[in-house]
């Protein structure tokens, strides 16, 4: 935008344009790439300048970058917050130079809601509830004991810890069902097959993978195949996103289920920040439209999947 005179408010008038600063995760999964894709394209579409900072997954960086774009006298600030806990302070500092600020995709543990005008994201405690469902009705004729190891996302990311919470509460129903390991393979393909593969060694006869995001998946299927095993047959695998190369691997039968997780985040945003900057109301919570994929359902849809 062309800075013009300051306006009392302190912000640079312009040309009516509004400007963004948004603090991305990271670039760790393929879903972290689609939406940042979404974001600084819908900001292109909407006319909205885009301040953009990666965060490299460390909540230092995302406070260092929300505290510049306070400095920069942003319009808006957006975020998607690594862990759920410690913005408070950082979300005052906004709140006193009077730049609202919105939640998306991730959420905060903050108790004063006033920190932030809106949360626009997935439901992950229903992702987890849509994971155990399936594994509930998959086994639901069987009564032996269904050993389960899950690779849980980023520790103390919200996505972790619903995603975590939903599927135990669902899969309570059934005793038959045991969780025999369970630890962060941080939402990376990389670190997921590392984890897996000290799960082979140490857990005997996995029957089911709960991995809390495709990547994951993806490294773990690594791991399976290193050691001899058939993933999708020897062992079960569920995950959650959908991004092109969870669904093709769902197509090719070596995931078994995968939980919709959507990215496209970006068109929503931009109308709600300019809501926001022209101080209409906006729901509290956006909650993402998502759906979920059976092997069958993966092989229609992956020709006109956007990301
Ligand atoms: C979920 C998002 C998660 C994805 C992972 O909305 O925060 O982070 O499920 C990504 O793939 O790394």
């Amino acid at each position: 935008s062309t800075p013009g005179a300051s306006t009392d408010t302190g912000k640079v008038a312009d040309d009516g344009k509004i400007t963004m600063g948004f603090s991305q995760v990271g670039a760790e999964s393929g879903w972290r790439t689609a939406n940042t894709k979404s974001v600084q394209e819908s900001a292109k579409s909407a006319g909205v300048e885009l301040k953009f900072s990666d965060a490299q997954q460390k909540q230092e960086n995302q406070i260092k970058a929300i505290r510049s774009f306070v400095q920069q006298k942003v319009d808006v600030i957006a975020f998607s917050p690594v862990v759920e806990s410690g913005w408070d302070t950082v979300l005052k500092e906004a709140q006193n130079a009077k730049i609202p600020v919105i939640l998306t995709d991730r959420a905060v543990d903050s108790a004063d809601k006033t920190l932030y005008k809106t949360f626009l994201g997935s439901d992950f405690v229903e992702e987890g509830k849509k994971a155990g469902q399936w594994l509930v009705e998959e086994y639901k004729d069987s009564k032996d004991p269904v050993n389960i190891v899950e690779l849980q996302g980023t520790t103390g990311s919200a996505p972790a810890n619903d995603r975590k919470a939903g599927f135990a509460e669902v899969i309570a129903a059934d005793p038959k069902f045991k969780i025999a390991a369970s630890q962060t393979g941080d939402f990376t393909r990389a670190k997921g097959k590392e984890v897996m593969e000290a799960f082979l060694k140490s857990t005997p006869d996995i029957d089911v993978l709960y991995a809390h995001n495709d990547d994951m998946g993806l490294g773990a299927i690594e791991a399976i195949e290193g050691a001899g095993k058939v993933p999708g047959k020897d062992i079960k695998i569920i995950t959650v996103d959908a991004v092109k190369d969870g669904m093709q691997a769902l197509a090719d039968g070596k995931i078994s289920y995968i939980v919709e997780c959507s990215p496209l985040l970006g068109p929503q945003l931009m109308d709600l920040a300019k809501k926001v900057v022209a101080g209409e109301q906006v729901p509290e919570r956006v909650v993402t439209e998502e759906t979920t994929f059976t092997q069958e359902q993966a092989k229609q849809a992956l020709p006109t999947r956007q990301y």
